[in-house]
């Protein structure tokens, strides 16, 4: 298939990239460097030197042979992006080209505005590009779990049935979001929702966990083709920095009383996940949502883990409770219906031992570059 993947560069979005091309597919990946340039301002550099997306594509070129088009610009740029689909008439656009870092978006005003203007123009303008361009195009767009937030109630797959006084409609599932990051998601689905019931465009909206994992079938035998991986508290997520704390002798960083509760997903499921959703799209009219998580873990129990992992390869793992920079709840329910992918096919990457210490193993390579400085946390909520 043609595919177009908005956010290229970024820890998703590269190893997309390479997935899609090696399975076959057509694939022109853009990026304005957003994710880098924010990185180096916030002193949240990846662990592992991850060359451009220009460079990274002709290595994989030279190594595989499969081709990834790069194209270098500001999807905020409605006619830079009108042209990208117009010319390349994809079958399916994957979007990932927003601001993706919680923290980052609590920092203060312009790290807000930004989220917020970048998040939110680049949906808008993907939808006029394909209703202006290439109506039958599917967009898959990545949005978050932290949509619905920790309701005390079983979450739905996007949906739920509300009877109301006698009568009963079908709504989107409730959203409350805890950051402006995970307000912006919750905003470009209200975006895709009404433009979807408008003009039948197909979508297919992907809520997904924190996602953990370096390498994917393409990179392991060259770390240049590593995905950006952060362990910082602005652009890492828990499980990646946890294994960066484990290997560096720094105790995990467990935000209060480590209750809070997260559907996981490792970046090979969400690369396939991709190619599912890519395969059975979604129908003119229709905007699907798939929960798209493996299994669901608290913050304690991933410590667990990770200190079991580190036994295996030696590590006395060291877990500490600190405040908690977030207004979040520590114990709560949480229950999200996960059934759609699996019945499109996928059989999940589950959070095992082998898998936290195989990831260990390739960090510890980098141990002279953990700068133990970025790993509690600089971002408040409050
Ligand atoms: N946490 C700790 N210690 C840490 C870091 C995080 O206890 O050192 C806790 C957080 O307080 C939170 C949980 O771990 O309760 C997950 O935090 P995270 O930083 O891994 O994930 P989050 O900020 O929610 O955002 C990440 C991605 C985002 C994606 C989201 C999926 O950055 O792009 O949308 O995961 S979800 O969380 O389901 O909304």
């Amino acid at each position: 298939m043609r595919v177009l993947i908005f956010g290229g560069d970024g820890y998703l979005g590269w190893p997309t990239a390479m997935a899609l091309a090696a399975r076959g597919h057509e694939v022109l990946t853009v990026d304005n460097y957003l994710r880098r340039t924010l990185a180096l301002q916030t002193n949240s550099e990846p662990l592992m030197p991850t060359p451009t997306l220009e460079a990274r594509a002709a290595i994989f070129q030279a190594a595989s042979g499969f081709l990834v088009e790069v194209a270098i610009g500001d999807l905020q740029d409605y006619g830079f992006m009108s042209r990208l689909v117009e010319t390349h008439a994809p079958e399916a656009i994957v979007h990932y080209a927003e601001q993706p870092s919680a923290p980052y978006s609590m920092r203060g005003y312009p790290e807000a505005a930004l989220t917020f203007q970048n998040n939110l123009t680049v949906t808008f303008n993907c939808i006029w590009a394909v209703l202006e361009q290439h109506k039958k195009c599917h967009i898959i767009k990545l949005g978050t779990m932290g949509e619905y937030g920790t309701p005390n109630i079983d979450i739905e797959e996007g949906y739920i049935e509300i009877n109301h006084k006698g009568r009963t409609e079908r709504f989107l599932f409730p959203r409350q979001a805890g950051t402006l990051y995970h307000t912006t998601k919750v905003l470009d689905t209200d975006l895709l929702w009404f433009y979807v019931r408008l003009y039948n465009l197909r979508v297919t909206d992907l809520m997904q966990g924190p996602v953990y994992g370096i390498i994917t079938d393409e990179s392991a035998a060259d770390s240049r083709l590593y995905p950006h991986f952060n362990y910082d508290d602005i652009f890492g997520t828990l499980v990646n920095r946890f294994l960066v704390q484990a290997v560096a002798g720094v105790p995990l960083t467990v935000y209060g009383r480590g209750g809070q509760t997260r559907g996981y997903i490792n970046i090979r499921d969400t690369i396939n996940c991709i190619e599912m959703a890519m395969f059975e799209p979604a129908q003119p009219g229709q905007l699907r949502v798939f929960n798209q998580i493996a299994e669901t873990l608290s913050v304690n129990e991933i410590a667990e883990k990770v200190v079991s992992a580190g036994k295996d390869l030696g590590y006395e793992v060291q877990v500490r409770s600190i405040p908690n920079p977030r207004k979040e709840k520590e114990e709560h329910y949480y229950n999200p219906t996960h059934t759609g992918l699996r019945s499109l096919g996928l059989e999940p990457n589950l959070m095992t031992r082998e898998v936290l210490a195989e990831m260990m193993e390739r960090v510890a390579h980098y141990k002279g570059r953990i700068d133990t400085a970025k790993v509690l946390p600089r971002v408040k909520w409050t």
